[in-house]
Parts: structure tokens; sequence; C-alpha cells
């Protein structure tokens, strides 16, 4: 069982997962504790999608893939294995069976499930990308112990979109939520309860799930709240805007707010014109004694062993590299000196820094040794076989935003665009994936994948069922090595920010239209990635029949919603500001 390193928590629920709806009394008011602002949110009128008969399956299938830690051939538990090996054969003509049949006889434990997320990370950014700046040891350890994708691609170009296709597995012509958009006092557009997500699924199967990190898909007590989406445990920052802080004074475990030592200061700020820009001390109202990132890194290694002995997932979204820019001065004194550097001052928003360079790749750094951190422990507690660790950014680096310099560090590159756009270098991400005796180390793969992909991943992997209106295809195939069975025949991107964007990728073509709120019919862009991977040269008059098919694709896959329309210019309303 999980133990709460507060005993001031209130109890978990009683029950493992979401039963179906309405929610329970006792759940509905469990996020609005100790005098917390009452946030009213109406939950999203979505379609009505069969969750309750999803989860009775997930719990079914489940209780036998998880309740026997050894599964004995011939033992009558082994009856579903052997219905498990019948499916598989039928649907993938038994390329798989010789994997699951060799894994039979030894001791079979469910894998723990580690989903490390950043934010913002550009494709270039590690080393194991190509990045030659910033230091990412353990990360490229992950990558020489694992599989690195290069055509892995996020759920949409800004955050909460993006984590809302990652953990629904749906794409955002279907997904719930298509851009970022604020609820107030503090937090983003809930996820609908009928959404179902990645952590239910598992929680209904008996692990115990844990969301570390930003959170951004709704506050706590509303439908969106990271409780009532299965998560057993949450833990950081519950609104994005509260992220653009690293010294905040609070975080969130569950629904309550934990103190932490930092003075109270705007994350938004620009340097007094009549202050010295070279005097480190002046700099000193920006920052603060605890750095929220260590919290969540203290947090997920207390979860890791706190259920060392029964299968966890773990969803790490770091907020890290976001903007502001903002680190320890232990982990900046590691760059200090080796860039070129001019103080930024806030002109372009978030926080000034000195030496903004430096901070920068510091951060990434420092990211990095949490990642290390997260992989050492579990190395610690002999679990290291039996966990499937993915690492991934929910969206490209910033283009020219809060000091954070991407072109001096190449972060896009080799693409073009940056976060916000629909364009390779805003939505390409690296990906790697470890599973040590089951992923073959230091492999790349080119198979196209992307983050509605992950949920039916997951799902193949600790053998249950996907819910059928996911829109992703398990690459678990891919991550063992094996042949790929199963290919999209296109992904998309129907994203309501930065003017509205639409992009299908259908192979070697990438259709593009921008400006979808002006103009809904607007023209597409073709780009031919295999001969102009940099998307620089339109070729949709060459040829028409792909532009009419990506078209008509981008067509079929909208699904009408409430909150997002282009035609009809919908968004979801406006909250007023909340009184202060
Ligand atoms: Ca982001």
């Amino acid at each position: 069982m999980y133990s709460p390193a507060h005993p001031s928590l209130p109890p978990r629920p009683g029950s493992p997962c979401k039963q179906g709806k309405p929610i329970p009394a006792e759940r509905k008011s469990s996020g609005g504790r100790r005098g917390l602002p009452t946030v009213r949110v109406t939950a999203v009128a979505g379609a009505a999608f069969a969750k309750a008969g999803t989860l009775v399956a997930a719990i079914l299938f489940g209780a036998w893939a998880l309740a026997p830690r050894a599964i004995d051939a011939a033992s009558p538990e082994s009856a579903p294995e052997s219905r498990r090996q019948t499916r598989i054969a039928a649907n993938d003509g038994g390329a798989e069976n010789a994997h699951w049949s060799a894994a039979r006889n030894a001791e079979q434990r469910a894998p723990n499930i580690v989903f490390i997320l950043a934010d913002d990370l550009g494709y270039g950014d590690l080393g194991c990308y190509g990045q030659e700046k910033i230091h990412t040891p353990n990360i490229d350890r992950l990558a020489a112990e694992g599989m690195r994708f290069t055509q892995f691609y996020c759920g949409a170009p800004v955050c909460a979109p993006s984590r809302c296709v990652l953990l629904t597995g749906k794409h955002l012509g279907h997904a719930a939520i298509r851009d970022n958009s604020e609820v107030q006092p503090e937090g983003q557009l809930p996820l609908p309860a009928e959404e179902t997500t990645l952590g239910e699924l598992l929680q209904a199967a008996g692990y115990r799930t844990a969301a570390i990190g930003k959170w951004g898909l709704g506050p706590p007590g509303s439908s969106g709240d990271p409780n009532r989406q299965g998560f057993d445990l949450f833990f950081g920052y519950n609104c994005q805007r509260h992220a653009h802080n690293y010294y905040p004074t609070y975080l969130y475990r569950n629904g309550e707010r934990l103190a932490l030592g930092n003075p109270p200061f705007a994350a938004h700020q620009k340097f007094p014109a009549d202050t010295d820009p070279q005097d480190p001390r002046a700099f000193a109202g920006y920052t603060g004694r605890d750095y929220a990132p260590d919290f969540m890194l203290d947090e997920a290694v207390r979860f890791i062993r706190d259920n060392q002995d029964r299968p966890f997932f773990l969803y790490f979204a770091s907020p890290i590299p976001h903007l502001a820019l903002q680190v320890p001065e232990s982990s900046l004194a590691e760059y200090l000196g080796r860039f070129p550097e001019t103080p930024y001052l806030g002109e372009k928003g978030y926080l000034p820094h000195r030496t903004p360079r430096a901070c920068l790749a510091a951060m990434i750094s420092h990211l990095d040794r949490q990642v290390g951190r997260i992989m050492e422990t579990l190395e610690e507690l002999g679990l290291a076989d039996d966990t499937l660790i993915m690492f991934s950014s929910d969206n490209g680096p910033p283009e020219d935003v809060g000091g954070a310099d991407t072109r001096f560090f190449a972060g896009n590159s080799p693409w073009r665009g940056f976060k916000g756009s629909v364009f390779e270098g805003g939505v390409r991400v690296p990906f790697i994936a470890r599973w040590p005796g089951r992923v073959p180390a230091g492999s790349v793969s080119r198979h196209i994948a992307i983050f509605y992909d992950v949920l039916p991943t997951v799902m193949e992997a600790t053998q249950q069922p996907t819910p059928s209106d996911c829109d992703g295809i398990s690459f678990l195939p891919a991550l063992l090595g094996r042949e790929q069975p199963k290919q999209h025949e296109f992904i998309l991107y129907e994203f309501y920010g930065y003017g509205g964007q639409q992009a299908v990728r259908m192979g070697r073509w990438k259709g593009i239209r921008l400006n979808c709120y002006q103009k809904p019919e607007g023209s597409l862009m073709l780009f031919d990635l295999d001969a102009d991977p940099g998307e620089t040269t339109d070729v949709s008059a060459a040829h028409p029949d792909v532009v009419a098919r990506l078209e008509e694709i981008l067509r079929t896959e909208h699904r009408d919603h409430p909150y997002w329309d282009f035609q009809e210019k919908r968004r979801p309303p406006r909250p007023a500001a909340a009184a202060r």
C-alpha cells in the first residue's frame, strides 16, 4: 500500500477505480478540503463513451493478468494466458508468440510503468539526439540501454492538449481538450468525467498510480482532478500558470496545499531599469529556497520505494525545461562561463536571468540527473528489469520567449518550427524506452508513433484490452525489436491555439493548414518529408490527389464538440478573472 508521507492526508478513496457515473458524493467532495477556494467548473457535455463497460472489462482482465505473480504454465491460472496466446496468434500471425512463450515459464510480474514527460524539451536538446552543448548523460544512458525513436510525435504543440492526448489515447480531432484553456482561480479546462485515462485503466488493473509534476487537466475538485482521473497520488502543480514559477509558495499533494519555504513573488517581471544587470545580487528576488522539481523527485522516489512489492504506474511530468529560467545555484555552476551571455531582462515574459543560456542548459541537466535518480532507485530495488521506462516531451521548444535561446542550442534541430506550431519542430519529440531484456539495448526505431499510441502500447505490455474508442496503435512489437504489424495510415493534429492549425502526416506526406479560424477551408500546404524533412517547399500544386485525400482525412476525423470548431469559431468560454 502506498503510505502517505504526511499523516494529515485524508484516507484514500476505498475503490481502486471510478465505477462509472455519477461520482459518489464522498468522492465529489474530496477535492475541496481545508479551506481551498471553491472552484466551479462545468464539465464538458462530451459524447457518451462506454466508459463503465470498458472499466469492467479492464478489471476482469486485470484480475487475471496481475493477481498471480508467478504463472505456472500447468496451473489453472495459466488459462487466461493461453487465451492471450491464442488472441495474439490470431491477431498478429503468431509473430509475438515466441516472446510470450519464452516468458511463460519464467517468473512473471506485471511490468511497472514509468512515463517521464519533459516540458517544452526539443528533439535536439538531448545528447542522444545530437545536442552538443548540454550534458544529458543519464538520458543518453537510458537510450543506450533501450530504444530511441526518430519519428515520434507529441499529442499537440502545447501542454494541456498534448497531455490530454497522451492520457486518453485520442487524437486531437476527438480529444476533449484541444488547446490550453484557463479556468479561475487556478487550473485548466478539466478533463470530462466520461474520459477514460491511462491512469484509470491501470488503476482498475490493480496498479498503484501516481501523477507527479505538472498536471494542467483540471483543478482540484473538478472532473479533471487527477485523483478523479485514475491517480491514487497527485503531487505538484495542478495549474500550468502556477508552474511558471519554480519557487512557488505551495504545491499540491492530492487536493491539499503543501507550503514551501519560498517568498511570494510574481512569475512574470521586468528587471528594474535603474539596476545593474551584471550584479548577481540584483536577481535574488527571482529565486527562493525550495526548488519545486526537487520535491517532485523526492515524492517520486518515495512512491517507487513504497510500492516496490506491487505493480505501479508513475507518470512523472516534470515542469522542466519550461520557462521561467530558474535553477538552483549548484546546478547553474556547471555552465557558468561556458557560453557568451547577455542578461535577460524579462522583456519577453517570465523572469529575468543574468546568464540565460547557462540557466537553460543547467535546467535540462538538472532534469537529466533526476532521470538518473529514478533509474538508480529502480536498480537499487531490483526493479529495473520489471519496469518499462519511457521518456518524452509534451511539445517542442519555445521560439523566442522568456530568455530561452532555443536557436543557440539548436533545440528544435533539425526541424522547422517551435512550440505552438504543427511544423515538425513543434511536434516531433524525443522518445526513449527502456525495458531490460525486452527492448533491445542501443536500438533505434523509425516507426512513426504518436502520443495516442502510448495508451494501447501500455495496455498490450500489461496484457490488458485497449478501449475501443482509442485512436492509437500499440507499438509494443516495434519496442520489442520485432516487425511492427500495424502502421498508421495517418496521424493528425487539430489544434485550436496559435490561430488554429491542422496537420496530417500520411507516410512521406504532410499537409498543413494554418489560420484555421480565419480560413477553415483554406488550402493545405503539402510537404514531402522524405525529400524535404525541413518542410521548406510546398508541393501541393504537383500532388492534388494527395492533398484531396489529406483534406478528406481532416474532415472525417473531426468530431463535433461544443468547444472546438473552426467553422463556428467555437472555443471554451473565457472565465472572468478571480477577485483578489
Ligand atoms: Ca509544454
